[in-house]
């Protein structure tokens, strides 16, 4: 099995930072790199850029023991992790720039028996496609796709798995897929994960592996649309969705999820559409889960507005932006959508309560204003839009609710 002592980290965001901090526990040698200069400076300096529970510690510790350092190009080493984002573009087809622009920015820091894992999200076919632009980029080395028995560098998809706000333990805990370009490339892959995951190593190709974290995400969608789609139906036929789904979850093989304003984060409502911009004529089922889960925000909103109809000049108190509970991760939030089309709409004063961030950031200063306490909403709104089930929001009771309108769209008063 082979050792690996040098491992460059590309893209040091919500995966990359947590892994590159975690490989350097381990006690090897780690360059996290990243466009960002803030980004680099902070991490230099061990402080965090991002909020993760427990990751400014471990990068802390990381970086004084001089095991982790992060810079804008990359360096030499014996892996190179690519963990950067990919996006889809305005017609929702993937946008794989950020991946070939690391891929470019490594090719010539590569040498014989180096290894190169694909840690993002990506289409089928994404790793295949690294492997051909290596082949391209370095002419004078041998890539497994050429020639599977004398291939000097090892390409392998590995994807990441982790939940935000338990990163850190389910980097190590979690099983991980591992997929090569050949299985060579999965085995020599795998030989770096269990240097530092506790987890099972499963391996595979590449084209699985990419698939098994598309389908992962693509199954949460679907369900997630289906308990969305419940909630809709629910309304018009005048029946409580979350009483029905706590005794329709009482059969043994029933688990429906939760219906929300939406689906949020920078995962399962991406993933899916990369399926279905491959085989767009089979995927119907999955194409149809993100048109719900996209609709449902929209749904809120009218609900609202027809709400706020009851009032001449309506105080809307909207609660919670983060795209999900008890995080601070604002971005491709339903929540903060929703708040804003509230907001201009212009049907009445919208307050905002989000208890886990103590400012707006500039993207959101339309609201900035109206960023109140939850007691100071309370007091003031007629309308409780409960948008994310924070347990400050969770923990209120309905006598101190009793007089509002409250539109539930997590279920914390059932
Ligand atoms: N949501 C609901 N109802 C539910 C569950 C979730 O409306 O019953 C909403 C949440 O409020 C949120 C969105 O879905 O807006 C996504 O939240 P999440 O907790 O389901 O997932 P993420 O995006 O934080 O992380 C997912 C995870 N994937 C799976 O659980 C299959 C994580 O393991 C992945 O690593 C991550 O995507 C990723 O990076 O791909």
């Amino acid at each position: 099995m082979k050792t690996f002592n040098k491992v460059c980290v590309v893209g040091l965001g919500y995966i990359g930072l947590p892994t590159a901090a975690v490989i350097a526990s381990r006690g090897m040698e780690v360059l996290g790199v990243d466009v960002s200069t803030y980004a680099v400076e902070t991490i230099n300096q061990g402080k965090i850029h991002i909020v993760e529970p427990d990751l400014d510690m471990l990068v802390q510790a990381a970086v004084m023991t001089g095991k982790l350092k992060a810079a804008t190009v990359p360096d030499t080493a014996d892996a190179f992790i690519l963990a950067v984002p990919t996006p889809f573009k305005e017609d929702k087809k993937p946008d794989l720039s950020f991946i070939e622009a690391a891929v470019k920015s490594i090719a010539p820091f590569l040498k014989a028996g180096d290894l190169i894992i694909l840690e993002s999200t990506s289409p089928v076919g994404t790793t295949e496609k690294i492997s051909r632009w290596l082949a391209e980029l370095r002419t004078d080395l041998v890539l497994p796709h050429q020639d599977p028995d004398n291939a000097q560098l090892y390409v392998a998809h590995c994807p990441e798995r982790v939940l935000p706000g338990r990163i850190l333990q389910e980097l190590v805990s979690n099983d991980r897929i591992i997929g090569g370009i050949t299985p060579r490339c999965a085995e020599i892959a795998t030989s770096l994960y269990l240097q530092f995951v506790r987890g099972e190593c499963l391996q595979t190709s590449s084209r699985t592996a990419e698939m098994t974290k598309l389908t992962e995400n693509s199954f949460r969608d679907v369900n997630i649309a289906f308990a969305n789609e419940l909630s809709m139906i629910c309304d018009t036929l005048k029946i409580n969705v979350w009483e029905l789904i706590k005794l329709a979850n009482r059969h043994p093989r029933v688990n429906i999820l939760s219906p929300g304003p939406g689906v949020g984060g920078h995962c399962i409502a991406v993933d899916p559409w990369f399926i279905v911009d491959s085989a767009p004529e089979q995927a119907n089922m999955i194409r149809l889960a993100r048109e719900i889960n996209d609709y449902k925000p929209h749904y809120v909103m009218d609900k609202v507005i027809k709400a706020a109809d009851e009032f001449k000049r309506p105080v809307i108190a909207c609660l919670g932006l983060a795209f999900k509970a008890d995080i601070d991760d604002l971005r491709e939030s339903p929540a903060v959508n929703i708040t804003l089309a509230l907001k201009q709409q212009n049907i009445g004063e919208i307050l905002v309560v989000e208890p886990n961030i103590k400012a707006l950031p500039a993207s959101l200063s339309e609201l900035k204003p109206n960023l109140v306490s939850l007691p100071e909403a309370i007091e003031k709104a007629n309308i409780l839009l409960i948008l994310v089930d924070h347990k400050q929001f969770k923990a209120l009771s309905l006598a101190e609710v009793a007089r509002k309108i409250v539109i539930d769209t997590r279920g914390i008063f059932g």
